[in-house]
């Protein structure tokens, strides 16, 4: 808006006017845009009926119940996250109300985006605590809804797990932001505190190093692969969505620490950039986005810069060749 507007002020100075606003400073900031979010949270009673019962919407005092209170807050800091990072106006761009429902079924074991809000399950208590708890949880199911709207990645074999791996990054770099962490004071743990307490692992998946995130006799082993040597060939989860999801996820996380600082200003651009930017197919695989990458980071910082370098090496690190 704030371009347009000046764009339309331009018309009506007259030629005099125009040579002197040629004088004032050219590299004067962007306009800052503020955006609001309108949160609305619901509660679906232990059923899995959706949406369920509004219980807190946007600028309503605090329910007494946490959790309601957890899923408003954390899609405020979301809103926040892509609002001041990317310049972002919600999950679509364009001001979406952000719907999120609580309490779905019961003891149910998973969060998720279902196209159109998000859904928490409080967990079984056993394997689960409540998944309203960790912020990079919230994050990954919004940035679904980001991708859904954007590259539209599909959810199947290698542009599924990108897909997955997307959610994972935002997620991750959602949380480091809240926490103001840098690439190297991160965990790069998605999940941290959503393992019951008794189960042997530290989270639901390690970007650093896939594949070690947990190792309990309920849960059985983190399948995830690190690299292409460990590509993990299988029908199941949509052809190894959560899987894969591996190798992608530590490319970023190589990228993000060579090139250092906090991870969503640089590495965090290029991803976003290269998600939003208009040029992915929609069944891109690794090789496809990893030189999807190269060219976001040639665009955005040159040829010779070093982002390139961290980029193109992050993906030979993970055995994706570009
Ligand atoms: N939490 C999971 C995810 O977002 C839910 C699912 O598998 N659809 O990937
Ligand atoms: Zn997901």
């Amino acid at each position: 808006a704030a371009l347009r507007e000046s764009a339309r002020r331009s018309l009506v100075l007259s030629t005099a006017q125009r040579t002197e606003r040629r004088v004032l400073p050219v590299a004067a900031p962007a306009a800052t845009q503020d955006f609001t979010p309108h949160r609305t949270i619901k509660d679906a009673g232990h059923t899995e009926t959706l949406p369920g019962q509004e219980v807190r919407a946007e600028g309503a005092a605090p329910s007494s119940d946490t959790v309601v209170n957890q899923a408003y807050d954390w899609l405020g800091v979301v809103f926040g996250f892509y609002e001041t990072a990317y310049q972002r106006d919600s999950i679509d761009g364009a001001g979406l109300p952000m719907i999120s429902t609580v309490h779905y079924g019961q003891g149910y074991d998973n969060a998720f985006w279902n196209g159109e809000q998000m859904v928490y399950g409080d967990g079984d208590g056993t394997l689960f605590t409540d998944f309203t708890g960790p912020l990079d949880v919230t994050g990954h199911e919004l940035t679904h809804g980001v991708t859904q709207y954007t590259a539209a990645l599909e959810y199947y074999g290698q542009s599924g797990a990108l897909n997955e791996s997307v959610s994972d990054v935002f997620g991750s770099l959602i949380k480091q932001w809240h926490l103001g962490q840098t690439a190297d004071q991160a965990d790069w743990l998605i999940g941290q505190g959503l393992l019951a307490p008794g189960v042997h692992g530290a989270a639901l998946r390690s970007m650093k190093a896939p594949g070690t995130a947990y190792d309990d006799p309920q849960m059985g082993k983190d399948p995830q692969p690190a690299d292409m040597a460990h590509y993990v060939d299988t029908y199941r989860d949509n052809g190894g969505v959560h899987i894969n999801s591996g190798i992608p996820n530590r490319a970023f996380y190589l990228a993000a620490t060579a090139i250092g600082g906090n991870a969503w200003e640089r590495a965090g651009r290029i991803w976003y950039g290269t998600l939003t930017g208009g040029k992915l197919p929609s069944s891109v695989d690794f090789a496809g986005f990893a030189a999807a990458t190269v060219d976001t980071a040639t665009t955005l910082y040159g040829a010779s810069a070093a982002e390139v370098t961290a980029v193109r090496q992050a993906w030979t690190g993970v055995g994706v060749h570009v």
